[in-house]
Formats: structure tokens, sequence, C-alpha cells
């Protein structure tokens, strides 16, 4: 996506995200994880776009994605401590309605789930017990909507979040992706 994106807009998105990351680590060391089986790197971050009356992003959390998508996750585990790891996006065009990150008041608990990873409306909490996340429930939540330009950092690993159906006339573009210590926190990597 880098080099691409580098010639369609000619702003260097790797090389600004590095940049601000180094100075919020202090003199740790920034880095993008390598591929399986050591090859190539993973990529920095993907560029979502959400289109008006059909683009949002279902509730999730990282930890969960974890339980889910175990292959990818085993393997990034060899070099980051991936739990608990942070959600990272550049706001590049904002919904003009709708499109804002909502985080829930539910933090991430072995044996939470939902009915499938695609579903949106409900998470299924370890005792059985099931919590409505749909628009009107009672669940406390609070929702962000950066301006374009805006870099967000926020703890996606345990917050349960969404983002909202877009609507208006704009897309809804983001650049985004995760960022996580190693081991011996020396090093933070950031990854899609
Ligand atoms: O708006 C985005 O690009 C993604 C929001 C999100 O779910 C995340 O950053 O973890
Ligand atoms: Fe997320």
């Amino acid at each position: 996506m880098s080099e691409t994106f580098k010639k369609l807009t000619g702003f260097d998105f790797n090389k600004r995200l590095q940049s601000i990351l180094e100075k919020l680590v202090g003199g740790r060391s920034v880095d993008v994880p390598k591929g399986f089986d050591g090859e190539g790197r993973y990529a920095s971050g993907s560029i979502r776009v959400n289109y008006p009356g059909q683009g949002f992003i279902m509730v999730h959390c990282g930890n969960y994605f974890q339980q889910e998508f175990p292959v990818f996750y085993d393997h990034l585990q060899t070099e980051v401590n991936v739990k608990d790891q942070l959600s990272y996006f550049l706001t590049v065009n904002p919904a003009e309605i709708g499109g804002e990150l909502t985080l829930f008041d539910l933090l991430w608990e072995g044996g939470q789930t939902k009915e499938s990873a695609r579903h949106d409306n409900e998470v299924f909490l370890a005792d059985g017990t099931s919590l409505d996340t749909s628009p009107n429930s009672p669940l406390k939540r609070s929702k962000v909507k950066p301006n374009a330009g805006d870099l967000l950092i926020f703890s996606g690993g345990p917050i349960w979040h969404k983002v909202e159906l877009v609507e208006g006339t704009q897309n809804r573009i983001t650049i985004g992706g995760f960022l996580a210590f190693t081991e011996d926190e020396k090093t933070l990597k950031y990854w899609t």
C-alpha cells in the first residue's frame, strides 16, 4: 500500500507514522513485524473506505479477533505481545453524517464471543448471557468523530468498539492498523 499511496497522494504515510510513533515511545525503536516464514513484512496500515448507506464496522475488539483468528495472531505473537494491542487510524475523510467510532462500556474478558465475527448488535458474555450493543440499547458508550488529518490511537484490544453506519454524501476513508510492544518492551511494532 505504501508505495502506491505515496505515488497517488505525494504523502509518505509510513514515514510520517513512523516518526510520530518514535516520538511517542521515547527512545525505543519502532518497526513493522516480519512476515510468515520471515519473508517480507506486514503491511503497516490498511485503507478503509466505508460507503454512505452501507459502510460500517461491526462490534469487535482486538482481543476477540485474537481468539477468532488464531493462525494470524499465533504468528504475530512470536514477535509482539498482541494482548491488549492498541488501534491507530488516520482519518483521511470523515463521514458527513454518522461514521463515529463508538467505544462501549465493555472490556474484553476470556469467554466472551459473538455469534460470528460478522455479527453486530450483540456480545455473548462469559456467563452465557448476551449484551445488546444495538444503537438504542441501554449499554453505555461514547462516540468520537475525528476530523480529517487526525490520528487517533486508542485501546482497541480490550475495549469493545464499532464504527457507526456512514450516511450523507461522503465516503468515510481511514488508514489504520494496530500497535503493540515486543515482549521485552524495547520495540513498538505496527501492522495491519
Ligand atoms: O475506522 C477505522 O479505520 C477502524 C476502527 C477500528 O475498529 C480500529 O481502529 O480498531
Ligand atoms: Fe477495531
